[in-house]
């Protein structure tokens, strides 16, 4: 079908819907009758339901909630897991599923189940939810007491997005961008926009028949110097789109990028500016919150400092005043965390948000600029897509990337143009060096090239790609902005 921003008839899913549920085994679950399923979600508790819950945390606005990564394949493993985490004081909880899932390839899951249940050991990195089936993610999501999410990295999410939801997960991370671009090198973009608008679908037709279900966008994308105008483009892009689908409850994100101001601004505008879109596109009913993402690049590989790095992200998340922030743990520089590991990090960002309840940051000039400058560049880039697409918001992101209109550093997809190249300037706020082709405006530009200029003037350097690379390291060695004197 031709690529369109128009929410799918139900004539349309449903018939769609077949062919999901035949592309594995586990699709042929009678649980999967959506009847069933509205039965079975409709008897959840509020206290276990993601959205509400959400939409309850910001307006009570008591604090930034927490929630961990975690997945492991085996299901008593992951269960196991899931209520050390809920002890360690999680308000949300999370399924990381493992990267096989995550192309589809449930052959090799399969297998990847077996060995680590023969070696007693994790064999996949996450835990292969659509293997499983409905009745295991069902006894994951009995044996716990908090609302549960499936967090990926699918382009194809379409079979394990109806897997987790009749299981009584009620919120599923990723979008057609964020969980494209930073994961997949093939998959067209005009793809995994029907793949997520068939997501979305699903979540529209549970709220047709009572049931609220929360969507998550993924905001770090890269997670390697992402501006952030370019990441809360793409945060209220994938928003719009769920919203034509009959999203309710959305939630938008945001990688921390180091410097307090340019973070609180980010996520102020971010929850602004989403809400502003969507009104202006009528949808009026969208209960939109917001999620900082603890620092998504390298870590120090010591765990006292990792620890330290958390703390830091966990006073800026709360500052920013996110509804919910993820919480990264001091063996982050290894690999996947144990339960442990998993758990002081969890404890470490939560004290934070509690010693830190009820203050804000305060409104400030340079608050107020870097907020003026986000909101430009967003509106700047949301005229472009659509302009591209003459008024249709799905037509108008393929095209903007395939011009380069939008552009998202380091990802590792042939779909984006990559041409843009970040770095910091002598405040450590993130700023392009490099344009490519960026739907920017020529005042902008020389904003940012200014900026950028100021700091390689400090640092008595020219303005090269080497500054890109240093900033790329720096955080690890204990430093914001990647500066050559650092070394002496
Ligand atoms: C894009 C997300 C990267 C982050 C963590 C990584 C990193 C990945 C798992 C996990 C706990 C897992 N991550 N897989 N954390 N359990 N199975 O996601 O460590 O911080």
């Amino acid at each position: 079908m031709e690529l369109k921003n128009k929410k799918l008839t139900e004539e349309e899913f449903l018939k769609e819907r077949k062919e999901v549920l035949a592309s594995w085994k586990t699709g042929s679950d009678p649980e999967l009758n959506l009847d069933k399923a509205v039965e079975y979600l409709k008897a959840i508790p509020a206290s276990k339901n993601f959205a509400i819950k959400m939409a309850q945390a910001k307006k009570k606005r008591i604090r930034t909630l927490v929630q961990p990564r975690a997945g492991v394949p085996v299901l008593d493993k992951q269960i196991e897991l899931l209520q050390y985490l809920e002890k360690s004081g999680a308000d949300f909880l999370p399924t990381t599923i493992d990267s096989y899932t995550r192309q589809n390839r449930y052959e090799e899951a399969e297998k990847g189940i077996k060995e680590s249940e023969n070696v007693h050991r994790a064999m996949l990195n996450g835990f292969p939810a659509v293997n499983h089936g409905v009745k295991e993610c069902r006894r994951l999501f009995e044996a716990v007491n908090l609302p549960l999410q499936a967090r990926h990295g699918t382009p194809d999410t379409r079979l394990l997005a109806e897997i987790i939801h009749a299981s009584g997960w009620t919120s599923n991370e990723g979008g057609a961008i964020t969980y494209n671009l930073p994961y997949a090198k093939n998959v067209s973009i005009e793809d995994s926009i029907k793949y997520w608008q068939y997501a979305d679908r699903l979540v529209g037709y549970y709220y047709e028949h009572g049931v609220l279900i929360n969507r998550e966008s993924f905001g770090p994308l890269t997670g390697t110097l992402v501006p952030p105008s370019i990441s809360n483009t793409i945060g209220i892009i994938e928003a719009l789109l769920a919203a034509e689908q009959g999203v309710k409850n959305f939630t938008v994100g945001y990688g921390m990028g180091g410097n307090i101001i340019q973070d609180v601004a980010a996520i102020r505008t971010l929850q602004e500016q989403t809400d502003y879109y969507l009104k202006k596109m009528g949808y009026n009913d969208v209960t939109v919150t917001t999620v900082f993402h603890q620092w998504m690049g390298g870590f120090p590989s010591d765990e006292s400092e990792a620890l330290g790095l958390i703390s830091m992200s966990s006073v800026f998340g709360a500052l920013s005043g996110a509804t919910k922030m993820i919480t990264k743990t001091p063996q982050e520089s290894v690999g996947i965390p144990t339960k442990e590991s998993n758990g002081t990090g969890i404890k470490a960002s939560k004290i934070v948000t509690r010693l830190l309840e009820g203050q804000k940051f305060p409104d400030c000039p340079e608050l107020e600029n870097e907020m003026n400058e986000i909101r430009k560049e967003v509106n700047c880039l949301m005229d472009e897509v659509y302009k591209v697409g003459d008024g249709d918001l799905a037509v108008g992101t393929v095209k903007a990337f395939a011009q380069g209109l939008i552009d998202v550093p380091f990802a590792p997809s042939r779909y984006n143009a990559g041409k843009i190249l970040p770095a910091r300037d002598k405040d450590g706020y993130i700023r392009i060096l490099n344009f490519g082709n960026l739907g920017f405006s020529d005042e902008i530009k020389e904003f940012h090239q200014r900026k950028i200029q100021e700091r390689a003037a400090a640092e008595g350097r020219p303005v090269t790609f080497q500054l890109t690379i240093d900033d790329i390291y720096a955080v690890s060695t204990g430093h914001l902005v990647g500066c050559p004197s650092y070394n002496d």
